[in-house]
C-alpha cells in the first residue's frame, strides 16, 4: 500500500525535483509593506483599455479556487497547494487585450519581473492570488498578491504583484535575464540556458 502511494507521488514529482515538508520561503530583496489605501493593480501595454484597481476593488472582483502542485527551480515541490484568486484570463477581457498582445510581464516590487507567453498566461489555472488555504495570502508569500503559474517553475509566480504588461515582443524578465529558462516547464527540465 504504501508503495503504490510512493509511486502515485513519485509520478507527480518532475524530473530532478524532491517533495518539500514545509513551505520554503524565496525571493530577493525585503517584503514590501502593504499599504491598503495606496496599494494598485494594473492591467496595462497592448490593451484597449487600460485597468487600475484599488484593493477594495481587486478583492471584489470574481475569484477562483486552484489546486495544483508547485515546482521551484531549487528542485523542491509542493503538492496540492490551495489558492484563490481573479483569474488572469478574466482580467484580460476586462481590459480588452489586443490581438497583437501574444506576451505578458508580471511586475513585482524592486524590479522583479517575470515574462510568459500570454496564451499560457490565461490559462484556466492561472491566477492573481490573493488568498492562501482559505486564508490571506501571507505576506512572507506574496501577499496580498502574487501570480501564481502552476503550470511553470515558481520563479514565473511573482510575488507582491502590482501589475500585468501586455506586449507584442518578448520581454525576458529577472531571472530569465540571469540564465534561467525562457520557457520554464519543469516536465522539460527547463532550468537555466
Ligand atoms: N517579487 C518576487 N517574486 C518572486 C521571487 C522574488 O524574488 N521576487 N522569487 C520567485 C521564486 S524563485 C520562487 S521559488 C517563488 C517562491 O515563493 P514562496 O516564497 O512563496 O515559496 O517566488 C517567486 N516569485
Ligand atoms: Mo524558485
Amino acid at each position: 500500500m504504501a508503495r503504490a502511494v510512493d509511486e502515485r507521488y513519485a509520478k507527480r514529482l518532475p524530473p530532478g525535483q524532491y517533495m518539500a515538508r514545509d513551505f520554503p520561503v524565496l525571493h530577493v530583496g525585503d517584503v514590501p509593506r502593504f499599504d491598503p489605501t495606496a496599494w494598485r493593480f494594473r492591467v496595462f501595454g497592448e490593451v484597449d483599455s487600460p485597468q487600475e484597481f484599488t484593493w477594495e476593488q481587486f478583492l471584489a472582483l470574481p475569484a477562483r479556487a486552484v489546486t495544483a502542485d508547485i515546482h521551484c527551480v531549487t528542485r523542491w515541490s509542493k503538492f496540492d497547494t490551495q489558492w484563490t484568486g481573479v483569474p488572469t484570463k478574466y482580467l484580460f477581457e476586462v481590459a480588452r487585450v489586443r490581438p497583437t498582445a501574444r506576451f505578458v510581464v508580471a511586475h513585482g516590487p524592486f524590479g522583479y519581473t517575470a515574462n510568459l507567453p500570454r496564451a499560457l498566461a490565461e490559462a484556466d489555472d492561472v491566477l492573481l492570488a490573493h488568498t492562501y488555504e482559505g486564508k490571506p495570502l501571507e505576506p512572507i508569500h506574496g501577499g496580498p498578491v502574487r501570480m501564481f503559474v502552476p503550470s511553470r517553475y515558481f520563479w514565473k509566480s511573482t510575488k507582491w504583484c502590482t501589475g500585468l504588461e501586455l506586449l507584442s515582443e518578448d520581454r525576458p524578465g529577472f531571472w530569465e535575464t540571469r540564465g534561467y529558462h525562457n520557457e520554464a516547464d519543469p516536465w522539460k527540465e527547463e532550468r537555466y540556458w
